[in-house]
């Protein structure tokens, strides 16, 4: 299968370096990792070490039987609209925050999937990606239900290595990632702390208020999450990423737009009942981006 991973930072090379032990796969992202890669190779060091030759280009191909869209929230309208001119068998995205699949599926003709990924990776340099944390990649339907495109991709990820689970529930996960992402990155970002610094005391209690709001905001829209689930859901990360910088505090301390408008952002911007909690750190994280070092 040729897999074209657009959005080539440290997951996105990641998963591609993983796929490309057994399918013909298309790094897209910046220079100088893409002249790296292309050069020489990607290494994947870590938790396993291999090096594998994908192509890797700046732009996205003619075509490819899927895009695996790996970019941050606010860059998805962008390569959307790259991706509309490219010949496409299903495109799946596994970006955090809400709102991505729609973004996408207002531009392509093909196939759009629902993920979420829970692998660990950090981009060591130009041409090293290093794997910090195995984990899982779940996809399915973005509306839920049955879906023939993910059991084809399913099967094309295990072929690969890559655990995954094909999902009928993909509404119900999404949910629950962006509560767990509510709950954590935010704060992690504005207090400059680990994942861990959140599993007691008065960062417990605010990840635990942020997740509640949003699953009662997920429930205001049809979507089956208890309080409890999500609670529980960000415990168990904070637990098993107790020693991770969060995405959203990696932005902000390399001065990078940070992904608050499809995480918190997104829970205000649905919520049909008041979340003062999702409110505040959205306004906050507002507040640093509006003086941050880096406009792009
Ligand atoms: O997805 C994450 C992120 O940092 O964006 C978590 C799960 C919070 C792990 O750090």
């Amino acid at each position: 299968m040729h897999i074209a991973v657009v959005g080539a930072g440290s997951l996105g090379s990641l998963l591609g370096g993983l796929l490309a032990r057994e399918h013909d796969v298309t790094l897209v992202g910046r220079d100088p990792h893409m002249a790296r890669v292309a050069s020489d190779g990607l290494s994947v060091t870590g938790v396993e070490g291999f090096r594998v030759s994908p192509s890797a280009r700046t732009t996205v191909p003619d075509a490819a039987d899927l895009a695996v869209v790996a970019v941050k929230s606010h860059d998805t309208a962008a390569v959307a609209a790259q991706l509309a001119d490219c010949d496409l068998g299903a495109c799946l995205s596994v970006q955090n925050g809400m709102g991505n699949e729609d973004t996408l599926v207002d531009a392509l003709d093909c196939p759009v999937l629902a993920g979420t990924c829970s692998y660990g990776a950090r981009l060591a340099g130009p041409g090293t990606v290093a794997f910090t944390g195995r984990g899982e990649v779940v996809l399915g339907a973005r509306e839920g239900g049955a879906s023939e495109p993910a059991q084809r991709v399913g099967a094309a990820f295990v072929d690969a290595g890559v655990e995954t689970t094909v999902a009928a529930d993909m509404p119900r996960r999404l949910w629950a990632k962006l509560a767990v992402n509510a709950a954590v990155n935010a704060a992690t970002a504005l207090a400059r702390v680990e994942n861990g610094a959140l599993a007691e005391g008065p960062g417990a209690e605010l990840a635990a208020d942020a997740a509640r709001e949003t699953a009662r905001v997920a429930r205001e829209r049809g979507v089956d999450l208890a309080d409890e689930r999500a609670v529980s859901l960000t415990r168990q990360v904070v637990r098993d990423t107790a020693a991770n910088r969060s995405s959203m505090r990696q932005d902000v301390e390399a001065g990078r737009r940070t992904e608050i408008d499809a995480i918190n952002g997104y829970v205000v911007r649905v919520a049909e009942t008041p979340v003062p909690v999702n409110e505040t750190l959205t306004r906050l994280v507002r507040t640093w981006e509006r003086g941050r070092v880096d406009s792009g």
